[in-house]
């Protein structure tokens, strides 16, 4: 379904956890940008689109929140509540993210610059192009 659950190893000592993430090494890109989503009030619900080619890692630095990744065959919700936990995003898989606590802080690290074009929002040519691109790439 292009996605995978990671996780980091954790440095715990009597001072706390440190969780390091090296580009290309404990996630499958570069690293080229690095956004982070808190302060989402309840009942929102964010994402409603697809990426053509961006790869993403979702980690949950802070709380909980729930992640709908879907194709036009299939669908799975992960729950993320683990800062030593990641989901990793590929391309064309819609995401919609939701039931963030009021203390989530979603970090996203991202393979790409902020792309407006490689945005699919519309569900049904999202459809329409991920049939040809799985059967593609299968
Ligand atoms: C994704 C999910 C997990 C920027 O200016 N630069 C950026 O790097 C990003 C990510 C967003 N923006 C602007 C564009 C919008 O005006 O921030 C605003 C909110 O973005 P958006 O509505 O796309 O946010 P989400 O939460 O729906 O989606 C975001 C990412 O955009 C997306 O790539 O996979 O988080």
């Amino acid at each position: 379904m292009n996605i995978q659950l990671m996780e980091f190893p954790r440095h715990m000592d009597e001072y706390g956890s440190l969780v390091p993430i090296e580009a290309s090494d404990s996630v499958p890109f570069d690293i080229k940008r690095v956004y982070y989503i808190y302060g989402v009030e309840k009942g929102v619900r964010r994402g409603f689109h697809s990426h053509a080619d961006l790869e993403q890692v979702l980690i949950c630095v802070s709380g909980h929140v729930r992640i709908l990744v879907k194709t036009p065959w299939e669908e799975q919700e992960i729950f993320l509540d683990d800062p030593q936990k990641g989901l990793y995003i590929g391309p064309m898989v819609w995401r919609e993210m939701f039931d963030f606590s009021g203390d989530a802080v979603l970090l996203v690290l991202a393979g790409d610059h902020y792309k407006v074009e490689d945005y699919i929002r519309d569900y049904n040519k999202y459809e329409q192009i991920a049939r040809q691109y799985f059967t593609e790439n299968q």
